[in-house]
């Protein structure tokens, strides 16, 4: 296949409610989308760089400039035989994985459309449906806390993880395993704790939960493996997994029982698909996570939780959730039963709103193959 063009866009949206982590908060997002059109077909790709180098250290600007100064170029000038090739496209730039998998994934859309199947299926998916969790912020107060949980499990999902950091863990803990004994409870520290707070962090164990999300550095297996030993609650990383070599030293060192796999993260659909593989092998459940997507990341995220091994409900939740209106046409949905099902139409399975994104487009522009541009 043959890349004819690589449309860039950056589309504003504000988020239905305040996302808050340890790292910050986020009101509205930037997103990066990539349309890449071959053979008359058009392949959607998002990058989920935040704002800020707060999660990683790429962010939408960082990712935009290495899309229309390198892999954007590469990419069009390649004979791209394959999605799964992308990776060997792209081997000369180093990092920069959320705006590779923004490219790449956009592959593996116009391929599965190609040859007429689902995204789920060329990836490789088995599932039917998903199993669903949420991501809930930190909250302005435990009031408004316990409302929103409440909201959420009244809605179906399956697990609720709930976003803490020093001052808003045990506390907070207490009061929702007290109100809800039994619900699948787990909680995201994105790296707020250190070694000082082992101890603390020992009396999580006391609440049952399903697992504790990166409590340590971003980049991390050492101390996370320290930790591991005196926890009785499952580690679960997220930031420090990049790649399958990093899921295998991880595993091996038991710094983690759980992965939690964001495609973005580890630059795409070819290497998500490797890291699943690993833990799976070496009986380590995954799930997949989010980074506030609109529909068209979210749908990326559909279709790889179809994979066997995503035992775990995942932080794809519905489009609602997020924003007033989705760029996808219809939004994704979650059924009392906490599922989502998998599109079995070819592609991502849902229309993109192409209106809408025009819309809400604040700039945007085009490669194409390097001999083309100069
Ligand atoms: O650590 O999983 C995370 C959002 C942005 C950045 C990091 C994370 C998150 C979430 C939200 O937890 C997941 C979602 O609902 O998209
Ligand atoms: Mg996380």
């Amino acid at each position: 296949m043959k890349i004819e063009a690589i449309q860039l866009r950056e589309i504003h949206l504000p988020l239905v409610h305040p996302f808050e982590t340890s790292f910050g908060r986020t009101t509205s997002r930037r997103i990066l989308l990539v349309e890449l059109k071959a053979e008359g077909l058009t392949g959607w790709g998002e990058c989920v760089a935040g704002e800020h180098p707060y999660f990683s250290e790429e962010t939408i600007d960082t990712a935009w400039q290495m899309i229309t100064a390198e892999l954007g170029p590469t990419l069009a000038a390649a004979d791209v035989e394959h999605a799964g090739k992308c990776p060997e496209i792209f081997r000369q730039v180093r990092g920069h994985r959320m705006a590779k998998a923004a490219l790449e994934n956009a592959v593996w859309d116009l391929e599965a459309q190609a040859k007429n199947v689902a995204l789920a299926d060329l990836l490789g998916g088995t599932r039917d449906v998903i199993p669903c969790g949420v991501s809930i912020g930190i909250q302005p107060s435990m009031e408004e806390q316990l409302e929103k949980i409440e909201e959420e499990i009244a809605a179906g999902y399956q697990r609720i993880k709930l976003k803490c950091k020093p001052g808003w863990d045990v506390q907070m803990l207490e009061q929702v395993r007290k109100r809800w004994p039994d619900v699948v409870l787990s909680c995201d520290a994105n790296s707020a704790y250190r070694i000082k707070d082992f101890d603390h962090l020992s009396a999580f164990d006391q609440f049952n939960l399903l697992m504790i999300e990166q409590p340590l550095w971003y980049d991390d297996f050492y101390f996370h493996s320290m930790l591991q030993k005196r926890l009785d609650t499952a580690i679960c990383l997220d930031e420090s997994i990049r790649n399958r070599r990093d899921a295998l030293a991880a595993i091996d060192m038991e710094s983690c029982r759980i992965i939690n796999i964001k495609v973005g993260r580890v630059g795409g659909f070819s290497e998500a698909i490797h890291v699943h593989n690993a833990a799976a092998e070496r009986g380590i459940p995954v799930w997949c996570g989010g980074m506030l997507e609109t529909g068209i990341g979210r749908s990326h995220n559909i279709a790889l939780s179809s994979l066997p091994n995503f035992s775990l409900p995942g932080d794809v939740s519905a489009s609602r959730r997020y924003w007033h209106e989705d760029i996808i046409e219809p939004a994704v949905e979650v059924s009392a039963a906490g599922e989502i099902i998998v599109p079995t139409a070819p592609g991502r399975g849902y229309e993109v709103k192409a209106d809408l994104v025009e819309k809400l487009t604040v700039r945007q522009e085009t490669i194409r193959a390097m001999e083309l541009v100069s």
